[in-house]
């Protein structure tokens, strides 16, 4: 069957080893030295036991790495732009040898296959970097990934595929390249386009993939990636929900919708040409490429890391080779007169364009704003707005520091009660003593324990924010860089407004509610806050408040005020 032609002129590689064996493999391995394998690791290996990185066998070795970073080939001479590594730390490579077998293991401590180790080695990560990725800046997430978060060590060698790693979601939509394989054979599709993306779909992505299909007489596979992806992006959950109502706007029987389960490096052309591979590999013969393909953005000047068309240019070069064909992307846009989208090189004068950009798509599902239908489809948005709803419809905390004494717990009790009345979410109060008495318990006030415990508070209340609740916490928190620490955390998924309670210590220690001030000054009390250990008053707090200037009603009422300022409340 020529559509179905074998990739690289040889057999998907699968790599998973016969029932009976894989039982004794895992007998076997649990006398092997045993490595954890990262999120990044586990979808590489994945992708290499199902066969989609087929012709690889195994983490590349030395000499295939040194070939493919430098000339984009293995040394069998075989296309190959990425390379695919283990990475691991010194101390577990110190305990290994080449020609010993390693187990390899998911973060549940399953196992998913072995290696067996013929090369071990300390490349030189920045060069591979700057071979493969053309940067060492730290913009680019592939090379701020090798030279910051990746292991010193490499190994190399065959996979032993025990079982596939487990994944709970979406588990129909999941296929290994044989099983697509299969079903393109079964519905008769012998030409197949495959679009990848890691974003959500409207309407122009649907208008041009239907378009770029019909053109090539072929059917569509829509393929996103679900396994890593560009920092920042929509959670696969979310875009895998639309994909799904977007599949509906296809004709039916011409459409198929399949996940991958890949680790992007967001590494541009040479990504591109890896992604041919793969999808040559699930049985596709067409892959569409658009503008800047999986391009990393911006390096530290500002300027892109790739030329626009480089991803096309390269694998217009090696297509051949490849055995799939590259469809350039068309840039579709509305034309509001004849009611449809048309590709740009076919508008006419007179036509009107309607254009909303991403940026302003982007503000209007923030602020809850009409998305209209020549945008998107209604279902689509609702998923968006589903999943990141307006600012008053987000989680928040609410985070009050300052001295002993200074009144945030009153006034933070005062505006609990007064976000109560307002109704609009559940509102949680985690209160210094309070907290002290249950969740911190057995915690000193040393700096280790006050930074522990207020990390253990900003778990918490991240926890409520992400469920889109109210946290208010009420601690000392007297050190500038937890409190910097806890407002990266929570700012990551939802609101994070920090109120300083400056009440002076002259002020709280002539209240002296509960006498601890005076056994500080005895020495009865040690590294009391204020007295004998810091307190780093913020600098960049979006609330001060001085309760001996303000009573708790009205603080409480200014932070509502500010609160509404920020589109928190209405
Ligand atoms: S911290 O630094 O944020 O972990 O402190 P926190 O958990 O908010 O606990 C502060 C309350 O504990 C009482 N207390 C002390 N505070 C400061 N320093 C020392 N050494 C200390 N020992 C006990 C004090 O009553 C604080 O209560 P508040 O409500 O702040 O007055």
């Amino acid at each position: 069957m020529g559509a179905f032609k074998e990739p690289h002129g040889g057999e998907l590689k699968e790599l998973y080893l016969p029932e009976r064996q894989a039982d004794e493999e895992k007998e076997k391995a649990r006398d092997y030295p045993s490595w954890d394998l990262t999120p990044r690791q586990l979808c590489d290996l994945d992708l290499l036991m199902n066969g989609a990185f087929s012709p690889l066998e195994g983490f590349l070795g030395r000499e295939d790495y040194d070939a493919v970073c430098s000339g984009m080939r293995l040394t069998s001479g075989v296309l190959w732009p990425i390379p695919i590594t283990l990475d691991v730390s010194q101390d577990f490579a110190d305990g290994i040898e080449a020609g010993q077998a390693i187990a390899l293991r998911d973060a549940e401590g399953v196992l998913i296959a072995t290696l067996e180790v013929s090369d071990l080695w300390t490349p030189d990560r920045a060069e591979e970097a700057r071979q493969v990725y053309g940067t060492t800046d730290d913009n680019h997430p592939a090379a701020a990934f090798l030279l910051h978060h990746s292991n010193p060590v490499y190994l190399g060698g065959r996979i032993r595929g025990v079982e596939p790693p487990t994944y709970y979601d979406f588990k129909l939509l999941r296929d290994t390249p044989s099983e697509l394989r299969g079903r393109f054979r079964k519905l008769g599709w012998r030409k197949v386009v495959a679009f990848q993306t890691r974003n959500p779909l409207h309407r122009a992505h649907q208008e041009l993939t239907f378009r770029a299909a019909r053109e090539a007489e072929a059917n569509l596979l829509i393929q996103p990636v679900v396994g890593m992806t560009k920092p920042g992006d929509i959670d696969h959950f979310t875009r895998v929900r639309c994909y799904e109502h977007v599949l509906e706007q296809y004709p039916e029987q011409t459409t198929a919708l399949s996940l991958l389960n890949l680790a992007m490096r967001m590494g541009g052309p040479r990504e591109a040409m890896w992604h041919a591979i793969i999808r040559k590999n699930y049985g596709c013969t067409h892959l569409i490429v658009g503008r800047d393909h999986a391009g990393p953005g911006v390096d530290s000047d500002g300027n892109p890391f790739y030329g626009p068309y480089d991803a096309q240019e390269l694998l217009r070069e090696h297509q051949d080779e490849l055995d799939i064909t590259m469809v350039p992307f068309k840039n579709m846009v509305y034309v509001e007169n004849k009611a449809e989208y048309l590709p740009d090189d076919e508008v006419e004068s007179s036509d009107k364009i309607l254009t909303l950009s991403g940026t302003e798509f982007r503000r209007r599902l923030r602020e809850g704003l009409d998305i209209p239908e020549w945008f998107s489809y209604p279902k689509v948005v609702n998923e968006l707005r589903k999943a990141h709803p307006p600012k008053h419809e987000q989680g928040f905390t609410v985070f009050f520091t300052g001295l002993s004494g200074s009144g945030k717990s009153t006034v933070a009790n005062a505006l609990m009660v007064k976000l109560m009345e307002d109704g609009s979410r559940p509102v949680t109060l985690l209160d210094g003593d309070v907290v002290r008495k249950n969740l911190s318990s057995e915690l000193t006030f040393s700096k280790e324990h006050r930074d522990l415990n207020i990390q253990r508070i900003g778990y918490v209340a991240s926890e409520i924010t992400k469920n889109r609740g109210i946290a208010i916490c009420a601690p000392i928190a007297p050190y500038a860089s937890t409190r910097r620490q806890v407002r990266e955390t929570i700012g990551a998924v939802g609101g994070f407004v920090e109120v300083f309670v400056s009440t002076s210590l002259e002020v709280c220690e002539s209240r002296d509610r509960k006498g601890l001030y005076a056994k500080a000054r005895a020495g009865i009390i040690k590294g009391f806050t204020g007295i004998d250990d810091p307190y780093e008053a913020p600098e960049n707090a979006e609330i001060v408040i001085d309760t001996a200037e303000l009573t708790p009603d009205l603080a409480a009422h200014r932070i509502l005020i500010t609160l509404e300022k920020l589109g928190y409340i209405r």
